[in-house]
């Protein structure tokens, strides 16, 4: 009798830890018990621009590509309230910094790529004030596969830290993904 209650105390307990572990990971911003369920999904989040010091100078906006079911390349990105963007790769030879432009970048299956400071970005000339203002550069990012992602990336003031802009910003950008599969 106390071993049966014992064993139901043990159970509950179990259920409130796993309830406290997928909390957890929906809090991640990617839900990896949904992951387990459902094959991934490709998509755009943590997307932010560092704006330049000097305003005449490009800004580069950084973001993370979550890998869907199938490998596929991001071709390019389309972003109506700037003049002029391009994809480029950050590289070093012979201890010089130097960077290229990117033709695609690689989206293997399932797995997540980082466009970071020091590596692969896009870079950014003639932002529109406005957007600035709304703090929200509406981003198309097109893939290989067809898919058109639109995603909002923020700005972050040159000098800021953006690490932990997207560290606490993480949560409600996750939510601002929206797949457009249907273009
Ligand atoms: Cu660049």
């Amino acid at each position: 009798m106390a071993q049966r209650k014992e064993f139901i105390m043990f159970s509950r307990r179990l259920l409130i830890l796993s309830s406290a572990a997928l909390a957890l990971t929906s809090l991640a911003g990617c839900n990896k018990a949904t992951d387990m369920l459902n094959p991934p999904a490709l998509h755009v989040d943590r997307a932010y621009v560092k704006l330049a010091a000097n305003p005449d100078a490009p800004s580069a906006l950084y973001f993370t590509v979550h890998g869907g079911a199938s490998d596929t390349k991001l071709l390019n990105v389309l972003i109506d309230s700037a003049l002029r963007y391009e994809m480029h790769e950050s590289v070093t030879s012979g201890g010089m910094s130097d960077m290229k432009k990117l033709e695609y970048a690689v989206i293997p299956a399932g797995k997540d790529v980082a466009f970071k400071p020091g590596g692969m970005h896009v870079m950014v000339w003639g932002i529109s004030k406005s957007a600035i203002a709304a703090n929200k550069m509406p981003v198309i990012f097109v893939f290989q596969n067809g898919d058109r992602i639109e995603f909002d990336a923020q700005f972050v003031k040159p000098g800021a830290d953006a690490g932990a802009a997207m560290a606490h910003d993480g949560m409600a950008m996750g939510n601002e993904v929206m797949g457009n599969e249907a273009q």
